[in-house]
């Protein structure tokens, strides 16, 4: 009889122990797994993002232009641009000191000899603009003249 309680005993010990292992398994399996899977969800949607940021500088590009003054002329003479495009002039004089003026843009520029300037501007104001030397560099100053033209 003491054998058979004996038995009892050690088959309820082991029928409790096994219970509670199923109850430590899962919950040890089941978080291991799900931590590497997120981070490698969040790996693969990264790269996905990266080539909408590179889509948005190219519809806010700027749209550079290189002019030379000279006498008595700007090259090129007509610079043409939608509204809201960023616009960047970079300019210089090939021989003697001129200007550079767009004075609806407040545009100011001083060409020396060979030394490039640069203004950046937003064209914000659709139309047709005058550009002008505005400093005396000889007979024909008066003529030395573009346009900028915003559609
Ligand atoms: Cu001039």
């Amino acid at each position: 009889m003491k054998k058979l309680l004996v038995l009892l005993v050690l088959f309820l010990f082991i029928a409790c122990s096994k219970q509670e292992e199923p109850l430590s398994a899962p919950i040890r399996s089941s978080p291991v797994p799900a931590i590497p899977e997120q981070p490698d969800n969040i790996i693969i949607e990264e790269p996905v993002v990266t080539p909408q940021e590179q889509v948005e500088p190219e519809t806010t590009a700027v749209k550079e232009f290189r002019v030379v003054a000279s006498q008595w002329k700007f090259t090129p003479n007509t610079i043409e641009v939608s509204q809201g495009d960023r616009v960047r002039i970079i300019a210089h004089s090939e021989d003697v000191t001129h200007g550079f003026v767009i004075k609806e843009y407040d545009i100011s520029m001083q060409l020396d000899d060979n030394t490039e300037k640069t203004v950046e501007f937003v064209a914000d104001k659709k139309g047709t603009f005058s550009f002008f030397c505005n400093i005396p560099c000889g007979s024909g100053h008066g003529g030395m003249r573009g346009q900028l033209i915003v559609r």
